[in-house]
């Protein structure tokens, strides 16, 4: 069977995957036909075993998965530790309702979340001091930046070391600027030149971690853009910090905090009625799907079980197929382009 060695997946791209290893570097490997066989994919960020190991040649093959922290759905990648949701102060403008819904969606993933607002350098003070104070109000903390003038780009920074992040927020608010701001030789804006890899990024399809200045990891690729809820509304009020911060004492547990005799939850709070907009609106959709007949959980975090050492994806994928010779060829030909 040869040498086996634990590490992380970096990058996949079709049925190969880049494997960081301590003691061997990065590993081009592919995965194990019986890992497929049992409904195991593996994803970028997952832990694994790799074996028939060749160090010359640095090839392997992946024979196991260790259990998964998290699972992310959209980008597909395991063991992510937090959301980086950014949104910008101007150019797109800052509205309280798009805020505060990116904010529900985000918290409904149940990751922790760092909140970026950036293009400080298009506001004056008081404007920025405005959506500080709101958020306070709300629960949160927001990390004011400039990827433009470097604002506040360490302090950010320390909150992304060490932990694996992805990147989420509505277009034009500056992700790609920041990406390039957090890493030396990346430049997602052209889509130039990806870490290591060396090829363009949208070429193919890929997802990648890409490894940040000060430690910690970034996905190359976006979270959700969109703050679509997909949750039950009984859901809903883990994701208003004014609900969950309270001691809630209603009398029924499975209170909506609306018109329910015996309700403990205080009312008199900003976002009290973006609460309730929201849990008739997932009411509604719920309604929806049960008349449909049918259950879509969409973004999920999920939890490991203790002495479960095989992870199972949430979805089922596509469903394994086999590869020519000269495919794998040229898809291995892709990924190891500029190894020369
Ligand atoms: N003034 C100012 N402009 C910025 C800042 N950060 C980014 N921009 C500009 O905002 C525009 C959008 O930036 P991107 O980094 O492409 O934004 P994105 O979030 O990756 O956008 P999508 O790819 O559409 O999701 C670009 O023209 C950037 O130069 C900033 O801090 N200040
Ligand atoms: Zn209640």
């Amino acid at each position: 069977m040869g040498r086996q060695v634990l590490g992380q997946v970096r990058a996949a791209q079709a049925n190969f995957y880049r494997v960081a290893t301590p003691e061997y570097g990065e590993l081009l490997c592919t995965s194990r036909a019986r890992l497929k066989k049992t409904g195991q994919w593996v994803l970028v960020g997952d832990q694994v075993q790799v074996e028939e190991l060749d160090p010359a040649s640095q090839r392997g093959a992946i024979s196991e998965i260790l259990p998964r922290r998290s699972e992310l759905d959209h980008p597909p990648i395991a063991n992510v530790d937090q959301l980086l949701l950014m949104l910008s102060l101007a150019e797109p403008s800052l509205d309280m309702h798009h805020l505060s819904r990116f904010l529900v969606k985000a918290e409904s993933t149940g990751l922790p979340f760092v909140l970026a607002l950036n293009k400080a350098d298009l506001c004056d003070s008081s404007q920025i001091d405005f959506w500080q104070e709101k958020l306070q109000t709300w629960g949160y903390q927001p990390v004011i930046i400039s990827t433009t003038t470097g604002q506040n780009i360490p302090a950010l920074q320390s909150h992304l070391a060490h932990k694996i992040t992805v990147i989420t927020g509505s277009s034009g608010v500056g992700k790609s600027s920041l990406i390039n701001a957090l890493i030396t030789g990346v430049d997602l804006a052209t889509g130039a030149v990806v870490q290591r890899t060396g090829r363009g990024r949208h070429t193919t399809r890929h997802i990648e971690l890409l490894t940040l200045n000060s430690g910690g990891m970034i996905a190359d690729t976006p979270g959700f853009n969109q703050p679509n809820l997909d949750i039950n509304p009984t859901e809903l009020d883990r994701c208003f910090p004014e609900i969950y911060r309270q001691n809630i004492t209603c009398e029924f547990a499975d209170c909506t905090h609306q018109n329910e005799p015996g309700c403990g939850v205080k009312r008199n709070w900003e976002r009290y009625e973006h609460y309730v907009q929201w849990w008739q609106e997932l009411q509604e959709l719920t309604d929806l799907k049960q008349a449909q007949g049918r259950c879509d959980v969409g973004m999920k975090y999920k939890q490991d079980q203790i002495g479960n050492r095989h992870s199972e994806p949430k979805l089922a994928r596509h469903k394994y197929r086999t590869l020519s010779r000269r495919r794998q060829h040229q898809e291995l030909d892709l990924l190891t382009a500029d190894d020369d």
